[in-house]
């Protein structure tokens, strides 16, 4: 039975001002890497937090995912469920698979976590005494990150022999220290990122997010 058209939501006026940094991007990307169609319900950051969101997503943040009758929050598990609903972007060998999963949630948990971490040094800890202190800090603890990760990658082309939603989740991620300099440290790893960003299906979300972006900038 074909998949139900779903809707996410996305920020209508996303700080980045659509660099494809916040996360309704890798969403997008998920679904056009297996060509699946989507509506997008723009929201701004009081809606986020009011009950018709809430009831949505616990957190009262984006992206959401509805297809019928279910409705999702978190990125993981928004691009498992459509990678796990779709040919293309999980391997159907077993452990393959399974691997696959591994480095979704590695991506996630280990290696996010850092990066989310420097976002908070430098948006919310803006002008505190010991924000360079802190900043350095954060920088090394992603290094680390970095580093073992560029080890680990080596000269492959993408975490386990082909592309899947293991790619989209660790460039998503990795994607997010840009504007720090320290992915140029590891030529490999930008290299990946590079790929990745070079993908069709990445760059027709890409675009997506973009013209948001260039329509708020039209009617102010
Ligand atoms: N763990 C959740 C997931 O993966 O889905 C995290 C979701 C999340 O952090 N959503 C953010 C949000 O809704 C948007 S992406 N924040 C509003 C709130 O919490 O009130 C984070 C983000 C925001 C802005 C930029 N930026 O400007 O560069 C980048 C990323």
């Amino acid at each position: 039975m074909p998949t139900p058209r779903p809707t996410i939501t996305a920020f209508k006026a996303s700080p980045d001002r659509g660099q494809g940094l916040a996360r309704d991007m890798r969403v997008r990307w998920a679904l056009e890497e297996v060509g699946q169609p989507y509506d997008v319900r723009l929201v701004t950051f009081e809606e986020l937090k009011k009950p018709a969101h809430r009831a949505l997503h616990p957190f009262g943040q984006i992206p959401t995912y509805e297809e019928g009758d279910l409705a999702l929050f978190e990125t993981g598990g928004i691009v498992f469920h459509i990678a796990a609903t779709h040919a293309g972007l999980l391997p159907d060998e077993p452990d393959a698979r399974a691997r696959a999963i591994t480095w979704m949630f590695a991506a996630l948990s280990t290696v996010e976590q850092s990066i989310v971490e420097l976002q908070f040094v430098m948006f919310m800890e803006r002008g505190k005494s010991w924000q360079g202190e802190r900043l350095a800090m954060v920088h090394d603890r992603i290094r680390g990150r970095l580093g073992e990760l560029s080890q680990r990658l080596g000269d492959g082309e993408w975490l386990d022999g082909a592309f899947t939603a293991a790619d989209l989740m660790m460039a998503s991620v990795l994607l997010r220290t840009r504007g720090s300099g320290l992915l140029d440290e590891y030529p490999n790893l930008a290299a990946y990122v590079a790929r990745a960003e070079a993908r069709p299906a990445y760059q027709r979300a890409f675009a997506a997010q973009r013209a948001v972006f260039e329509a708020s900038q039209a009617e102010t």
